[in-house]
């Protein structure tokens, strides 16, 4: 498709080739856009608009929440509730599932959702993101609840995240590859700035937060090890370390110049009853969906993530994405769990 092509148009053209397509998946990738940019508008202005800080009130999962954190939620929940395009909606802050109100029109579709991801950014001017995943929803079923939710990420009909950084970029997969939009301000509008988005399968980058270093397991401590021999080690080569703290900057990093992100579970998050730090329905999935249509690799160390059968909607999992090569060595060393 060509570059600059907005985003609305580029969804029409695409739903074109679907049969049976009725208007109503580009109408809530819309209303996915809409709730992006007036998020992207309160990130930009900041402390202006006194949105910076925490609030009293935790999330389910214990965190607790910054301002941004509810105001997104509610937004995405404004700009869907009354349209008619989903059935319900999960999110990362919200304890259950959102039923839309009595009178509001159903929808097909099921939305999740982690409206600002990379919060401990927020205060600090760092790049934060939305991200999404969209499934089909149970015909006939006016609320559906959490178990409706619970497919797989094979599932999902479309992914996406939103990037709020030096440019605003929402990037958006339907199954058929990944495409970039960038915010033009001045237009309002999300314009195409690249397609077919390939992650290079080699790479010299590798992402982990390394302060818990001493809580890895041996698989993870051998493959980081290795990479920090660099030119002297297996590896034969020099590896580069980033480490953002927000994952839609560090997959946007990895779709763009390659790289592999890893955030295992230890014996840490083990010992505080979790299974890793990232959450399958929110994160794990959208992102192994979008990384694999650009030609990378998602897996939780031993399997592909988007092969998970999840057991509840707030689940975590360990993520390991990226360059193709580095995480099947990765997967090799986890699955002969050689230290
Ligand atoms: P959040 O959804 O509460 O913001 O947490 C998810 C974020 C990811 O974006 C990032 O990769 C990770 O948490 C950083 O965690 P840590 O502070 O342990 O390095
Ligand atoms: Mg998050």
């Amino acid at each position: 498709m060509r570059i600059g092509t907005t985003l609305t148009n580029y969804i029409i053209q695409n739903q074109r080739h679907i049969d049976g397509a009725t208007g109503e998946f580009t109408g809530l990738l819309n209303d996915i856009a809409v709730a992006c940019k007036k998020i992207a508008d309160l990130v930009n202005k900041g402390a202006l608009v006194n949105v910076l800080g925490a609030t009293d009130s935790q999330n389910v999962q214990g965190e607790t929440q910054k301002k941004l954190d509810v105001i997104s939620n509610e937004l995405m929940i404004e700009a869907l509730r009354h349209n008619g395009h989903i059935a319900a909606l999960a999110s990362e802050e919200m304890d259950s599932v959102y039923h839309l109100p009595a009178n509001a029109p159903r929808g097909k579709y099921l939305l999740l959702c982690d409206p600002l991801d990379g919060s401990s950014n927020i205060d600090i001017n760092v790049s934060v993101g939305t991200i999404f995943s969209i499934l089909k929803a149970p015909e006939g079923v006016a609320n559906p609840t959490e178990q409706d939710f619970l497919r797989p990420g094979t599932e999902q009909v479309a992914a996406g995240y939103c990037l709020y950084g030096p440019s605003t970029m929402l990037v958006l997969t339907t199954g058929n590859g990944v495409s970039m939009f960038t915010l033009d301000r001045d237009f309002g509008e999300f314009l195409l700035t690249e397609n077919n988005v390939t992650i290079p399968a080699e790479t010299k980058e590798f992402a982990i937060n390394t302060s818990y270093q001493r809580f890895w397991d041996a698989p993870v401590r051998r493959y980081i090890d290795e990479c920090l021999q660099g030119a002297d080690g297996p590896r034969k080569k020099n590896f580069n370390m980033r480490w953002v703290a927000s994952m839609v900057a560090e997959v946007h990093r990895i779709l763009t110049r390659g790289g592999i992100f890893l955030y295992p579970c230890n014996s840490q998050l083990r010992a505080a009853g979790k299974t890793g730090k990232l959450r399958l329905m929110y994160e794990a999935n959208p992102m192994a969906f979008i990384v694999e249509q650009a030609a990378g690799g998602a897996i939780d160390g031993q399997q592909r993530i988007l092969d998970i059968a999840p057991d509840e909607i707030h689940q975590r999992i360990p993520v390991i994405l990226g360059s193709r090569s580095e995480v099947e060595l990765v997967q090799d060393y986890c699955r002969s769990g050689k230290a």
